[in-house]
């Protein structure tokens, strides 16, 4: 049996708000890792903290080429770890670049990367879940307002928050091309969605997430609460964000792609059990099983 469940989704008939009582944002302390305590109790505050510029140029420019290489890699033609958008079928995300990658793979491990994650988690980590998101020019889809943590509980069985993600900048994100926004501070509050998960509902959330996203009344409380933050920067710029965090992103009609490496750590002691709310787990590139700790 699953250990208890705090967090409690797509098993009542009304949504539900459950503020966050356990479960610190911010785990270790500032001789932990690179970040100064000024960030650690920002991002206990609102729940992310943004990066200027994470990489050098030629790491950015290297990065860069790596995620041409993978939307056009022929050996993954067909993988379904490759997902495509529903209208354009251009390519929406690639699945497990820091196992497809030697080039990510180490990127991850560098302590910019890694060590603020074990140090925000105050643990050992592995990656959880690891995609480039591509939100191509001309017709990339928004992703729906959701919380990360409410699907890796439900759907992959993740215990508790204690995971950090991390957006990295390919491509320059304006306010206009579907960038990443956030409401701070809503990491505080859980929403208990509504709605069963249907078999395999991975096929058709990662196209278009119904499931597991709020009801307009929830969202409509934490918007007025909390605010909404948009995130723009150039390619290079980051931000790290918690498992929890309310978050969206526009549709993209303009020219201008806005892809982002997108990489989940999940601390080693909040690894997965039982799904919480769905009858059998997503596969491995979705939520892993059969993982390494970074070090
Ligand atoms: O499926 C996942 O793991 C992530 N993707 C989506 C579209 N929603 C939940 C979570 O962020
Ligand atoms: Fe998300």
């Amino acid at each position: 049996m699953s250990p208890t469940d705090l967090y409690p989704t797509r098993r009542f008939d009304e949504p539900r708000l459950i503020y966050r009582t356990e479960d610190p944002a911010v785990w270790g302390g500032a001789a932990d890792g690179p970040l100064t305590q000024r960030h650690l109790d920002g991002h206990t505050q609102h729940g992310f903290t943004p990066v200027e510029q994470l990489l050098t140029p030629s790491e950015l420019a290297a990065a860069q080429n790596e995620i041409e290489q993978l939307l056009h890699d022929p050996s993954l033609a067909g993988d379904e770890r490759v997902v495509r958008e529903r209208t354009t079928d251009e390519v929406r995300s690639v699945f497990d670049v820091h196992k497809i990658s030697p080039f990510f793979a180490a990127l991850i491990r560098d302590e910019r990367i890694a060590g603020v994650a074990r140090q925000i988690l105050g643990s050992d980590v592995y990656v959880h879940q690891s995609r480039i998101n591509y939100k191509p020019g001309f017709g990339g889809a928004p992703f729906e307002w959701h919380s990360d943590f409410e699907t890796w509980h439900a759907e992959d069985g993740m215990p508790r928050m204690r995971a950090v993600s991390l957006s990295l900048a390919m491509t320059e994100n304006y306010h206009f091309n579907g960038s990443l926004m956030i409401m701070p501070g809503s990491h505080q509050t859980f929403v208990s969605c509504i709605g069963e998960t249907p078999a395999d509902n991975h096929k058709a959330s990662l196209v278009k997430q119904e499931i597991g996203t709020p009801d307009q009344a929830s969202l409509r409380l934490l918007a007025d609460k909390y605010g909404i933050h948009q995130f723009t920067g150039p390619a290079g710029s980051a931000v790290w964000f918690d498992s929890n965090c309310m978050h969206g992103s526009n549709g993209n009609i303009t020219p201008f792609p806005r892809s982002n490496l997108f990489i989940v750590f999940n601390a080693v002691d909040n690894s997965l059990v039982e799904p919480f709310a769905a009858d059998r787990p997503r596969p491995e590139y979705l939520g892993s099983r059969d993982w390494q700790v970074l070090n």
